[in-house]
């Protein structure tokens, strides 16, 4: 406790003067109450400098208003969490990991197709929640990072993509504004996503489907006593709680609960760039569906020591969990339990503890049940940095975070935990870092998550999708931009509402032939190819509306398509948009067959 008189008469008398509200002066009250008299160690009197003070006040009333159980409760929580890191408690103590239970469908067979089916005909029970309150600092991209184009053809960005599948989802279940969608804002990131929906009519959904929730800061701690950092005589610091606030907000805005009532059954969590998610989610919730899964973690295999995090059982006997363990804590705990040597390779190279890619399918009704239980919070943690061995003080402030994939460390036994393997390419190609820091990643032979990468991921999906339908496509050798590695072709993009599955494609496109650097682009629901040759560049896009329904049958395209033209060449590379500046190309469109049906009717081409 501060027990300075002569601070706490200052107080004292701000708190019987005029100049704040009943409400502040309340807020005042619990932060003494909590021994935070240090906040106002500075004031001016009483009178003075009001308007700071209340601007002070207002960022606190945030926490005191969001946090469950208010300021009181983050000050407790943050000096039980900082008492277990001063004290080195092990969290896996008492734990032997193992090899947790698995879905493998790394081959995109008959058998995953049967698990997309599943997912395909359950389409009114699934809502989808993106967390994008991160600021992209890795990216150091000036907007939003959902505003960014996934690919620079059509130019459609993470924000448009996530809602035209949503809108193809409500295609099958025949109901507009059937699928909920819940995005995840911060400070950060509100305003643009909010300019970015109204400015583009949410993107064809209906403005009542999606849910925004925001996320606020939560303040910096600066001691193992709680008190809460300070950069100013009127400013608390604060920094984000992380992505884990979904959970959180989904409680206490009472967004789960009401998704059960309108008879959701999943949710499924996906990042904010990802372009690849919805090639493996459906498959994902048709295994939670298959199998019962009250939780669901779309994983990838991981080599031994790369940095991603381990999906992993627990198990000390009373209670078995299957969750997230940080790679850097993953080796150690192996080494101290089942295995001297650590990760090892199983005979295929990889970890038995496949990567966790953040794209989550929870069984609502048992989501629900944990957040009412936990009150929503979600398994905080703090990771302060010490300034040495005594643990007593920190090189700069801490303050408490939760991760979203962490939600299964509050299952108390018995829940069913599974991990869906995909293949990596498929299900993830994140848009995280910046040019200089990719070229790194790929020399050191990791994968470079960048624009460059996620795009040329996205065309990949598109050709593999073509290549299961049995079609011929023949893959232009990988070569490096800006010392990143990209594919130039084929490019394909078949937008949702073409396909949601492979069997949509299987469906629709037959005897095609495709050269190493052409391109197809369909965006329609009713277009369906029965022999196609494309040659040298060709590019062939078609574009329909509803009710046009388009054939093309055994067609020859030969044009001059798309050049891809490095900006290092180009004139306009200064003047160039930064979505372009992160990838270091553009395509000029130099002669590509576009054909486009806008009214309805039947159409052979
Ligand atoms: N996000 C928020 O919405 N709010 C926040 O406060 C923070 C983030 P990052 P991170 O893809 O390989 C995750 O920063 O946290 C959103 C997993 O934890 O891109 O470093 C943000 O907008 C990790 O296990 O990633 O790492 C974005 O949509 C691994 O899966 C999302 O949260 C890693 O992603 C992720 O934020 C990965």
């Amino acid at each position: 406790m501060i027990n300075n008189e002569k601070l706490l008469i200052t107080v004292r008398a701000e708190l019987k003067s005029s100049a704040l509200s009943a409400y502040e002066k309340n807020l005042i009250q619990i932060l003494l109450d909590s021994d935070q008299a240090h906040i106002f160690s500075n004031w001016a009197p009483p009178g003075e400098a009001t308007d700071e003070k209340k601007a002070l006040l207002a960022d606190l009333s945030t926490v005191e208003s969001s946090y469950p159980g208010g300021i009181t409760a983050y000050i407790n929580n943050a000096r039980t969490l900082l008492a277990a890191s001063k004290d080195g408690v092990n969290p896996f103590s008492g734990y032997q990991p193992e090899q947790p239970d698995t879905v493998d469908l790394t081959s995109l067979d008959d058998t995953y197709s049967e698990y997309e089916d599943v997912a395909m005909k359950n389409m009114d029970k699934i809502a989808v929640a993106l967390v994008a309150g991160g600021l992209g600092e890795r990216l150091g991209y000036p907007g939003i990072k959902l505003n960014i184009p996934v690919e620079t053809l059509t130019e459609t960005t993470y924000i448009q993509h996530y809602s035209t599948v949503i809108l193809a989802m409500e295609l099958r279940t025949g109901k507009p504004g059937s699928v909920p969608m819940i995005i995840m804002t911060s400070r950060d990131s509100h305003e643009k996503t909010m300019t970015a929906l109204t400015e583009n009519n949410f993107f064809g959904l209906q403005e009542s489907q999606v849910t925004i929730l925001k996320q606020e800061l939560v303040p910096a701690i600066a001691d193992n006593d709680g008190h809460i950092a300070m950069h100013g005589p009127y400013s608390v610091t604060l920094k984000p709680h992380g992505h884990g606030d979904i959970h959180m907000l989904m409680h206490t805005s009472g967004t789960a609960e009401r998704l059960i009532t309108d008879g959701k059954q999943h949710l499924l969590f996906i990042q904010d760039t990802n372009g690849q998610v919805f090639n493996a989610a459906f498959a994902a919730i048709g295994a939670s569906i298959k199998h019962n899964l009250d939780f669901n973690s779309v994983a990838v295999n991981r080599i031994p020591g790369e940095a991603v995090g381990a999906l992993t059982k627990l198990n000390n006997g009373d209670k078995c969990i299957t969750i997230n363990v940080e790679y850097n804590q993953l080796d150690p705990l192996l080494r101290s339990t089942v295995s001297p040597e650590g990760d090892v390779p199983n005979e295929k190279g990889f970890s038995i503890f496949p990567g966790n890619i953040n794209v989550l399918v929870a069984n609502l009704n048992t989501y629900a049940k944990v957040l009412k239980d936990s009150g929503g919070i979600i398994a905080e943690f703090v990771n302060p940095k010490y300034k040495d061995d005594t643990r007593t003080s920190f090189k700069k402030p801490t303050r408490l975070e939760t991760m979203m994939q962490d939600l299964p460390k509050l299952f108390k036994s018995g829940e069913n935990v599974g991990v869906t393997i995909f293949d990596r390419c498929w299900c993830f190609s994140a848009n995280k870092n910046n040019i200089i820091d990719a070229k790194a990643k790929h020399e050191q032979g990791g994968p470079p998550e960048s624009a460059a990468t996620a795009e040329s991921d996205f065309y990949l999906a598109g050709r593999m999708k073509l290549q299961l339908a049995g079609n011929t496509v023949n893959e232009h050798s990988e070569e490096l931009i800006l010392g990143i590695p990209f594919t130039r072709g084929p490019k394909v993009i078949l937008t949702p509402r073409f396909a949601l599955s492979i069997g949509d494609v299987k469906q629709k496109i037959r005897n095609l032939e495709m050269s190493d650097e052409s391109t197809l682009i369909l965006d329609g629901e009713d277009i369906n190819i029965d022999g196609l040759k494309m040659s040298g560049s060709s590019a062939l896009v078609i574009r329909t509306e509803k009710d046009a329904k388009v054939s093309i049958k055994d067609k020859e395209i030969s044009n001059t398509g798309f050049e891809l033209i490095l900006l290092t060449d180009d004139d306009s590379s200064e003047t160039a948009p930064e979505y372009l500046k992160i990838r270091g190309f553009k395509f000029k469109n130099r002669g590509a067959e576009i054909l486009e049906f806008n009214t309805p009717g039947n159409y052979e081409v």
